[in-house]
């Protein structure tokens, strides 16, 4: 475990990265501006998992650039990067031989996962993939219309009778994707919550993906997050003072999304994301700190501006 775990231990500042097809929304569904994170735009304004796919098709992120995010990270003092390969929505930035819902349907088709997992290799830089346990688009799933679960009708959804094996195979097989094709170090689950998964169904996918890979490292919210600290726990936009027993990782973002939001300007000084960084490494824990590139795959520049101050902070420590 220790060796395992030891460039995590060492690394103690990373990227994470929001990118997917709410990427291009920005925070705005037909003319209207959503409140809350722009990565759930599909569950906040209630859009139809039909009607959202449809943005798969204008999916054209020319400006993303690989070499030059994993640069600023590594000026930046990260040493890994997170990207959302699936998030909530279920859109795969990969093309997966599962589904059809992914960056090969879409007139972009490059393969950014080998483009920014190949940029790491050459620089240095761990790379790590997020998947999400729940999926907005899948036919095993559904919104949740009844009882007390349909105030959260996308948050706590459902799945169908009788689909859960499939869904679980799925799940399996895109990971040994992610394992096979981009030699992913570290598998940042999320959507731990849903109440049709089971601790014991998050113990079985992580020692599934321990036999594909034994070196790789596995978050917290693969199984429920409270249960199961095995290899590292994940607090969110918040973290400890005091040191625990186990090895950590907060996670924050620049302003208040995650996802890009075209309306959010919240963006944090460079002194304030520098002092969490040294209070959260005294503590022992990491800090993976969010960017959210737009739909054109461009990084806004304000989030550059700051994560390279603080790197040149950290520098002068
Ligand atoms: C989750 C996602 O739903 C969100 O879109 C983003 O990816 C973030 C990093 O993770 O959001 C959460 C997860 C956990 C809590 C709240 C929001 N929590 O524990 O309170």
């Amino acid at each position: 475990f220790e060796n395992r775990m030891q460039w995590f231990t060492d690394a103690k500042y990373g990227m994470f990265i929001h990118f997917g097809l709410y990427s291009q929304l920005g925070g705005v569904w037909k003319g209207e501006n959503i409140p809350k994170y722009a990565e759930w735009i599909q569950a906040n304004a209630d859009i139809s998992p039909q009607e959202y796919a449809l943005l798969a098709h204008s999916f054209n992120p020319t400006n993303f650039n690989a070499d030059a995010i994993v640069k600023t990270a590594k000026k930046a003092g990260m040493k890994y990067i997170v990207i959302t390969t699936k998030h909530h929505e279920g859109f795969c930035l990969w093309d997966s031989k599962y589904t059809s819902f992914d960056v090969g349907s879409t007139p972009f088709k490059r393969d950014i996962l080998k483009e920014l997992s190949e940029a790491c290799k050459k620089n240095g830089i761990r790379f790590g993939t997020y998947y999400s346990i729940f999926d907005w688009h899948h036919p095993s799933q559904e919104r949740n219309v009844n009882g007390k679960d349909a105030e959260t009708p996308w948050a706590n959804n459902k799945m169908k009778e009788g689909k859960k094996a499939e869904y679980v195979t799925y799940m399996k097989n895109q990971i040994k994707e992610l394992v096979d094709r981009y030699d992913t170090d570290l598998i940042w689950f999320d959507g731990d919550w849903a109440n049709w998964w089971t601790n014991n169904d998050g113990i079985d996918l992580y020692n599934y993906i321990r036999g594909l890979k034994p070196s790789i490292i596995i978050n917290n919210r693969v199984a429920k997050r409270k249960l199961f600290l095995k290899d590292y726990g994940t607090p969110e936009q918040t973290h400890f003072d005091k040191a625990v027993d186990y090895k950590w990782e907060a996670c924050y973002t620049l302003n208040d999304n995650w996802g890009f939001k075209a309306a959010d300007t919240n963006w944090k000084q460079p002194e304030e994301v520098y002092n969490k960084l040294k209070s959260i490494n005294n503590t022992g824990g990491n800090l993976l700190l969010n960017i959210g590139p737009d739909g054109t795959g461009k990084v806004p520049k304000e989030s550059v501006r700051i994560l390279l101050k603080v790197g040149e902070m950290l520098k002068n420590d």
